[in-house]
């Protein structure tokens, strides 16, 4: 029941603030559609193994200082060098994809852990412009479906205490949620994320096959803000 003759995966992200319950339910629902037979993968962003990954780290874990432009834009080259602009011969043309690209043409769905909108949303939190934070991403794939595990700010920094990273602040993260409502679209389905676990779980299960289904069918992929 996965995988259907050339049809293609969906490209679905999920975004909130820190303690949020992201990275717990994208783990969650990746054994959930291997389990049902659809080929998977999950990414995050930022990924921290490559050489710009290593610059986000050091910056996060206050060992490096970047001025708010310059780590703007290594978020976003770490979401461009992810897609990976590889050459591959089409018939007799040689066309040029990448490898998100591919995955998903392929029939891979791909469940990504914060996307273009962490980078908007904490960067604009910060008081940059938000058409000029956008500005980057554009041409980036646009998500399939953006699950928005929505959680009160105060809620979040009850939950098992903030970390000692960058941004793991009250005031920061409340504005950083101002900024998020800005972005939200057509693609986004907010969840409560109060809830207890098995009903944001349940919730997001709901919305993950309906959007997998749709994309099967031949929803096209389009790009980002252009
Ligand atoms: N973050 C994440 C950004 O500021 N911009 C971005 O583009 C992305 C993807 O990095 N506090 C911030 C949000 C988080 C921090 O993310 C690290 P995580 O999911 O805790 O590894």
């Amino acid at each position: 029941n996965g995988q259907c003759g050339n049809s293609r995966g969906a490209l679905i992200v999920l975004e909130g603030l820190d303690r949020s319950g992201k990275t717990s339910q994208s783990s969650r629902l990746l054994p959930y559609l291997e389990g049902l037979g659809f080929p998977v993968e999950l990414w995050r962003f930022p990924d921290r193994n490559t050489c710009v990954g290593e610059m986000i780290s050091s910056y996060l874990a206050n060992k490096s200082q970047l001025d708010d432009q310059t780590i703007h834009l290594l978020f976003s080259a770490n979401r461009w060098e992810k897609r990976d602009c590889g050459h591959y011969k089409d018939k007799n043309r040689l066309a040029e994809r990448s490898l998100m690209e591919t995955k998903l043409r392929s029939g891979t769905t791909l469940i990504v852990d914060r996307y273009s909108y962490s980078g908007v949303a904490f960067s604009s939190a910060k008081g940059l412009d938000i058409e000029w934070c956008k500005a980057p991403e554009m041409g980036l794939l646009a998500p399939d479906l953006v699950l928005y595990l929505d959680i009160p700010p105060e809620k979040a920094a009850e939950r098992g205490g903030y970390g000692s990273e960058r941004y793991e602040q009250l005031e920061f993260q409340k504005k950083v949620a101002e900024c998020y409502k800005i972005l939200q679209d057509a693609t986004w389905k907010t969840v409560d994320a109060c809830l207890p676990m098995e009903d944001v779980e349940r919730q997001i299960r709901e919305s993950v096959l309906d959007c997998v289904t749709t994309c099967q069918k031949g929803r096209t992929l389009s790009k980002l803000w252009l």
